[in-house]
């Protein structure tokens, strides 16, 4: 039987129905406008592509939205007093620095130098030991990880005692979801593995899993026969494998491919997600969620 496609571009577009709707009611009601700015360093081609829709979805719901881009060659404390500026102007609830960052600057640095208040992506070490932590504490869930839970939850999978295999340690997916996924609490409260590439038998470990996470960057990386009949699987790849001419616009268009061989996979699975049209969608949408939750906090309304 083939495999429910579980389309992020759906549920996304519902959350941010509801989004609207509030942001609407904040600003009516409470004058409340939720600001966010999206700072781009530089021209890679996929960071371009994700923050125009950054800041398309984020004019949509009527936020006060700013594209701040900076040249390739910023100096580091250059972007550090940018941000320092964001961090003091109270009509910004949100700061997002894409990454990744050119290799002279230190991500690191960066990412500390963000109000923890105003840190939508969920990045900086207050909020990373937040979420670790759990419960009331955690303030913003990193938004792809926070966007997977979603989907998983929304698809009707039971989480509670499920196998959660992951697969790869980023800081952006692999160790958040897991974190995510391992708390006490509704939508979590999994048996959590992590793989990586110092996995000894990443087969094994794929072939246990009630719902399987990927997020390796490695097109096709996991194969058909490693998913268990039935089981959930969350393709987080989004590997960029060449190019075509699109049909509507003539255009040339990246070609998008997952880590799982999807074709093959959605007759095994019990339900997958597509890619493009999977966690993608959700990540912007949870920076979305993010940001009011953020201007709501800093308006003492939540
Ligand atoms: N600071 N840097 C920061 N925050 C983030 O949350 C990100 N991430 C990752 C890269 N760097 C970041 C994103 O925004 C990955 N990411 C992201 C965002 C959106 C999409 C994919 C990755 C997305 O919308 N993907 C579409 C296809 C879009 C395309 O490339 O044409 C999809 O349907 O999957």
């Amino acid at each position: 039987m083939s495999a429910k496609i579980i389309s992020g571009t759906e549920v996304a577009s519902q959350i941010r129905e509801e989004l609207k709707q509030e942001v609407t009611a904040l600003k009516e009601k409470q004058g409340v406008v939720p600001g966010l700015v999206t700072i781009l360093v530089g021209h890679n081609p996929a960071s371009v592509s994700y923050v125009t829709a950054k800041q398309k979805t984020a004019h949509e719901l009527g936020f006060h939205s700013i594209q701040d881009d900076q040249p390739e060659d910023i100096s580091e404390e250059n972007l550090l007093k940018l941000i320092d500026k964001y961090n003091n102007d109270p009509k910004i609830h949100g700061i997002l620095v894409q990454l990744p960052l050119p290799k002279h600057i230190d991500e690191k640095k960066v990412l500390n130098a963000i109000d923890p208040d105003k840190d939508v992506d969920g990045f900086h070490p207050v909020n990373v030991g937040r979420l670790m932590i759990g419960g009331k504490e955690a303030k913003f869930l990193p938004c792809t990880p926070a966007g997977i839970q979603e989907l998983i939850v929304r698809s009707g999978f039971e989480t509670a005692g499920a196998e959660v295999v992951v697969v790869g340690r980023s800081n952006i997916v692999g160790k958040p979801i897991a974190n995510i996924m391992l708390q006490k609490g509704k939508g979590a409260n999994s048996t959590v593995t992590i793989v990586h590439t110092g996995t000894k038998d990443l087969e094994a470990h794929c072939k246990r899993a009630d719902i399987l996470i990927v997020a390796a960057g490695v097109p096709g990386l996991v194969k058909p026969e490693w998913i268990k009949p039935g089981a959930c699987v969350i393709d987080v790849g989004v590997n960029r494998v060449g190019e075509k001419k699109s049909e509507k616009t003539g255009k040339m268009v990246p070609i998008l491919k997952g880590d799982v061989d999807f074709d093959a996979a959605k007759e095994i699975a019990g339900a997958i997600t597509p890619v493009p049209g999977g966690v993608g969608p959700m990540t912007i949408t949870m920076l979305m969620k993010n940001t009011v939750k953020s201007a709501k906090l800093a308006a003492g309304l939540a």
